[in-house]
C-alpha cells in the first residue's frame, strides 16, 4: 500500500510543541502478518485519512505489575499528548521506532523490548536498570483500529508485554497527568464509573485478556507472598 497510496500530512502548530516534534519519529510498517514492509513517520501513520488506506504500524503495550501485591501500574494521559488525551490506559505504550537498529529486531521480540524500556523510563521517569529487557513476558499480540479524537487514531500491531517489578517512578507531566496501583476489583470499579474514560486499545485488551492473565500471575508467589517475576 503505502508505496503506491498518496499519503495525506497535516500541520501541527496548534498542538504541544513537544508532542508534535515526536511525531517525526518514525514507526515500523507492517501487513496485517506483521512483516515490516518500511517507515513512515509517526503523523503519517496516526491520521485516519491515511488508516483508512490502510497504513499499519509495529507496536507495544507493556502493563507492569508490582511484586509486593500485585497490582498492575495505570497512567493517565496528559492533555498535551495528541492522540487520545486524557485517557486512563495500562502502564505505558508505544512504538519500536525504524531510528534505531535495535528496536527492529524481530527475534525474540527484542525490539519491542528495547523500546517498552526505553519508553517506561521517558513516559514514567523509571530508570531502564529497573526494566531489563529480558524481564519482559510477551504474551501475544493484536491487530485492531480504533479513531482517536477528529483526524487522528491508531491501527497496529500490537505486542502486550507483562514485567513484574519494582519501580521508581518519575512521571513526565509532558505524557502524563496522573498514575495510580490497582488491583483488580479496583480497576473494575474504574470502568464501571461512567465518568472515567480509557483508551479503546486497554478497554480492548480488558475485556478479552487481562483479568485471565492477571490470576494466572497472582497464582505463582514466593515463600514470601510477593508475586514472582517472569522472564523469557
Ligand atoms: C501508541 O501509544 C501505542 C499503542 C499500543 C496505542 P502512544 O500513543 O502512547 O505512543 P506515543 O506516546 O509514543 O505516541
Ligand atoms: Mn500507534
Amino acid at each position: 500500500l503505502a508505496s503506491r497510496a498518496v499519503l495525506t500530512s497535516i500541520d501541527l502548530s496548534k498542538y504541544d510543541s513537544e508532542q508534535a516534534k515526536l511525531m517525526d519519529e518514525r514507526c515500523i510498517l507492517v501487513d496485517e502478518d506483521d512483516n515490516a514492509l518500511g517507515a513512515a513517520d509517526k503523523k503519517t501513520c496516526h491520521l485516519m485519512e491515511n488508516i483508512n488506506k490502510g497504513l499499519l504500524h509495529r507496536a507495544f503495550s507493556a502493563f507492569v505489575f508490582r511484586p509486593s501485591d500485585g497490582k498492575l501500574l495505570l497512567q493517565q494521559r496528559a492533555t498535551e499528548k495528541i492522540t487520545f488525551p486524557d485517557m486512563w490506559t495500562n502502564t505505558c505504550c508505544s512504538h519500536p521506532l525504524d531510528d534505531f537498529e535495535q528496536e527492529k529486531v524481530e527475534a525474540e521480540q527484542l525490539g519491542v523490548r528495547v523500546a517498552a524500556s526505553r519508553k517506561l523510563e521517558h513516559e514514567l521517569g523509571i530508570p531502564q536498570s529497573q526494566t531489563p529487557v529480558d524481564q519482559f513476558q510477551y504474551l501475544t499480540k493484536i491487530h485492531y483500529l480504533a479513531p482517536s479524537n477528529g483526524i487522528w487514531g491508531e491501527h497496529e500491531v500490537d505486542y502486550i508485554l507483562f514485567l513484574t517489578a519494582d519501580v521508581d517512578v518519575k512521571a513526565n507531566l509532558n505524557e502524563i497527568r496522573d498514575y495510580k496501583y490497582v488491583d483488580k476489583a479496583e480497576l473494575q470499579a474504574m470502568f464501571d464509573e461512567p465518568s472515567n474514560s480509557f483508551t479503546p486499545w486497554f478497554k480492548l485488551i480488558a475485556r478479552d485478556f487481562l483479568f485471565g492473565w492477571w490470576d494466572e500471575l497472582l497464582k505463582h508467589k514466593d515463600v514470601n507472598g510477593k508475586v514472582v517475576a517472569k522472564s523469557l
